[in-house]
């Protein structure tokens, strides 16, 4: 907790009452606890719980077993398998695994356990996914939370649901801030290792392993699928070269699997999506969301497949290749495997219960790892409009609503009274009244908005670009941000509010918007004045503004992090992605 004192003595006049956040996360003042329900996918109007998929596949799994048992006694498969005995390609590697493939590959596994929960994590805080680029309920094709309740507010927070701290980081719900450092740092880790390995591959012969190089590995995978299914393993010399099958796979996952899921995970940013407009009108948020679930299935899927048959295809001698680079009968994988395994458990087990206590750290070594990389995406110009007819019939709604009496006094005047103060470090302090904005010179834009939490939604949305208001007022040449103070506080109490770049501020389509689809923007969504900023996500547009500050710094201002939500949900002060 900030000194409140010294805070309360830099204060400025147009300043409101800020708050100092904790540092770790407090489940007490945090959201409740609400787990939702089984997944669920939808066919037609009906809801199938995925849980059927387990009998489902057991059955399929006996069938499949009992026609590949079947077909092996049929002379011509006989010849096939005989022909196509499995080996992917003639070539083969000389070199077994060297160390910096064990090293890639132990790396590889590490790192993904820690996308793979804070995935989980991200997805529970709104865990409905879509095909179409608005959020409308009910045509969410997948969800782990009830109907959307059509007879009382239900915002995006409410929305996110409780997992368990084993499977999710941290597991809380609504903790889709600390989750996402979680997530992008180690994406970081994963695509540099992932690099280094591609070139390795390639500087090395072992992308022969991996790359198919002949037509036949196709008849080699399916005999060695047909071999695998009827419970008679082909012979394998995993040492020197792999079989169809593995091929195939192994060259999916890391040469298509892989670069999907990073493309599709940038393409939900409001940076890449609203940069390359034309792809993304194809590749929308949700789709993209839909895209990267589908790719994690497929991890999840080669992942249990892959250990499974590194149990039953003789684990010795896959833990003699895999952790000590030998081929030879002794124990020395095992030696490695198991205070390996045990230290990664003991990781498991703790990440999400100090996430919860060092929440603040988190988000620190997070901007230091990753929120660079998330300034150059800012250096993009947001350009992407829509047209009338993109305009999404159902535009959720989030945030905690005002409720101040000068506010209900303003909003019973029909804000026929409001004045936004405009001050700081500026040549012209300003008090603009509701009539003079409208009087302003206004733009309209047709953009999509990103929710922190996964939705999004095209809107129209009127009012008066911030850079007219810039030119009005004047920044001294030391103003380099500026502050969105709300009418209503956050979730935590205190005021909320948000700071941007100047650089941003200065965008074209930075708005003051006091229209939304044509009609005066409504209660929910902000009146009588919001901001849009169309590189970031929307936690940063500020609605029900009350006063706009140019400021040199941001450290002095609430518990110092650039934002309400950056206090008190540890997001990131730059959010383009
Ligand atoms: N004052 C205030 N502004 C706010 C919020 C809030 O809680 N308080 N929530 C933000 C979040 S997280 C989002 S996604 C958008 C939602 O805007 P909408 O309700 O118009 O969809 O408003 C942003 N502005
Ligand atoms: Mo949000």
């Amino acid at each position: 907790m900030k000194n409140i004192q010294a805070m309360q003595a830099s204060k400025s006049a147009i300043e409101p009452n800020l708050v100092g956040a904790e540092d770790s996360l407090k489940l007490g003042h945090w959201m409740p606890y609400h787990t939702g329900i089984m997944p669920q996918v939808r066919i037609g109007k009906r809801w199938i719980s995925i849980w059927w998929a387990i009998p489902i596949a057991f059955v399929a799994a006996l069938f499949a077993v009992a026609i590949a048992q079947e077909l092996r006694t049929i002379p011509a498969v006989q010849d096939f398998i005989l022909r196509y005995p499995g080996d992917a390609t003639p070539v083969s590697v000389t070199s077994g695994f060297p160390w910096w493939l064990r090293a890639q590959h132990f790396f590889n596994a590490f790192f993904m356990m820690f996308i793979i929960r804070a995935g989980i994590q991200i997805l529970a805080d709104y865990p409905r996914l879509f095909l179409q680029r608005d959020c409308t309920p009910g045509k969410e094709w997948f969800r782990f939370q009830h109907d959307v309740p059509t007879d009382r507010l239900w915002t995006s927070k409410d929305d996110s649901v409780t997992i368990p701290g084993w499977l999710g980081i941290p597991g809380v719900r609504h903790s889709v801030g600390l989750a996402r450092w979680w997530h992008f740092t180690f994406d970081l880790l994963w695509i540099l290792n992932g690099l280094l390995y591609y070139v390795l591959l390639f500087a090395t012969n072992q992308w022969l392993r991996v790359v198919p190089t002949s037509w036949s590995v196709f008849p080699n995978a399916l005999s060695t699928l047909i071999q695998y299914l009827s419970l008679n393993f082909p012979v394998e010399h995993t040492w020197t070269v792999y079989n169809g099958l593995q091929q195939l796979t192994y060259f999916v996952t890391i040469f298509i699997a892989a670069p999907i899921a990073f493309i599709t995970g940038v393409m939900q940013g409001p940076a890449f999506s609203n940069k390359l407009g034309w792809f993304a009108k194809f590749m929308n948020r949700q789709l993209a969301r839909t895209i990267h679930f589908i790719v994690l299935g497929w991890f999840l899927f080669f992942i249990f497949v892959h250990t499974t048959l590194v149990f039953i295809t003789g684990l010795r001698k896959n833990l003699n290749y895999m952790f000590a680079g030998v081929n030879d009968g002794s124990w020395n994988g095992f030696l490695i495997y198991i205070p390996v395994m045990i230290i990664l458990i003991g990781i498991w087990i703790m990440v999400s219960p100090l996430t919860i206590k060092y929440a603040r750290r988190v988000q620190m070594i997070g901007e230091r790892m990753v929120g660079y990389i998330q300034s150059w995406a800012e250096l993009w110009d947001p350009q992407t409009q829509y047209t009338e007819k993109d305009i999404s019939p159902y535009f959720w709604v989030n945030g905690t609503l005002p409720t101040s009496d000068e506010y209900n006094r303003l909003k019973e005047g029909n804000f026929a009274d409001y004045k936004i103060i405009i001050g700081g470090l500026v040549e012209n302090p300003q008090e603009i009244s509701y009539a003079a904005l409208k009087s302003m010179p206004k733009q309209d834009q047709i953009t999509k908005h990103f929710c922190i939490q996964g939705w999004s939604g095209v809107a129209k949305w009127g009012g008066v670009p911030v850079r007219d208001i810039i030119k009005i007022v004047k920044p001294k040449p030391e103003a380099r941000y500026v502050v969105f103070y709300s009418f209503a506080e956050g979730a935590d109490g205190g005021i909320y509010y948000d700071v941007h770049s100047m650089r941003n501020m200065r965008h074209h389509l930075s708005l003051l918007a006091y229209e939304m689809n044509g009609e005066p923007l409504n209660f929910l969504h902000g009146a009588p004045l919001r901001l849009r900023c169309e590189n970031q996500l929307g936690f940063k547009m500020v609605k029900w503004i009350r006063a706009i500050e140019f400021v040199h710094d941001f450290k002095h201002l609430g518990a110092g992090h650039g934002g309400y939500n950056e206090d008190h949900e540890f997001y990131g002060y730059r959010m383009p992605i």
